[in-house]
């Protein structure tokens, strides 16, 4: 899977080269690049950004700007273009999902005052939001939509942990233990070195109930 993304902080991404995704990138499977706005500037100081029509506080990037760095990007056409905004529809796992599927993903980072609406119009599919926070940028947000596609990208995870992890049936994880058996004073719970395959599920499949009801009564309606 393809992942570009259109940040004034290409740096910020360097994060993506550690752990799993790290790995990912380096077998192959995921494609992250990271162009910088800034350098499709044509202000001799590299400018992108001006004061807003109209009055008012803090700088809108300029819409030229960005979309000379998307005009850049090859294989565009069958893209789809996303940009991270607290105004965006809030993420969730069934629409990590659902983007896992698309084979090219561009991702636009914004700043808090903005960038200039008919570039947005023009080029954004669709926008997306990671909560109801205010960050000081997008980088932060994109990282995390690119961590959480690339998670369901087959051959990222093994098939097995993305069947039992947490949001998959609608419930939380049951809680995990291992050595040592006894830690200070504390037996891990008997039915666990039993053996007995079908009672261990049962009974996770129980603590996953009750964890679901008491940390987070809403994910069951
Ligand atoms: C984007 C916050 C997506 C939450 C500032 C610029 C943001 C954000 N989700 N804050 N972009």
């Amino acid at each position: 899977m393809d992942f570009d993304v259109l940040t004034l902080f290409p740096q910020m991404f360097s994060s993506l080269k550690e752990s799993i995704i790290g790995r990912a990138v380096k077998d192959k499977i995921i494609n992250i690049n990271t162009v910088n706005i800034r350098d499709f500037s044509k202000n001799k100081h590299n400018k992108v950004d001006d004061t807003p029509y109209g009055g008012g506080a803090g700088m809108v990037i300029m819409p030229d700007v960005v979309y000379r760095a998307y005009n850049s990007l090859e294989n565009k056409e069958n893209a789809k273009v996303i940009y991270m905004s607290p105004q965006g529809k809030k993420l969730n796992q069934k629409k990590v999902l659902e983007l896992s599927k698309e084979k090219h993903l561009i991702i636009l980072c914004g700043h808090y005052e903005g960038i200039d609406q008919r570039v947005l119009d023009k080029i954004v599919d669709e926008e997306i939001s990671i909560g109801d926070y205010v960050l000081t940028g997008g980088e932060l947000p994109a990282m995390v939509l690119i961590d959480s596609v690339s998670r369901y990208v087959e051959g990222v995870l093994s098939k097995d942990s993305i069947k039992e992890e947490s949001f998959s049936n609608n419930l939380l994880e049951y809680p995990q233990y291992t050595r040592p058996e006894i830690f200070e004073g504390i037996k891990v719970p008997e039915i666990l070195l039993s053996g007995n395959h079908k009672e261990i599920e049962k009974w996770r499949n129980e603590k996953s109930l009750e964890t679901t009801k008491n940390k987070r009564p809403d994910l069951l309606e």
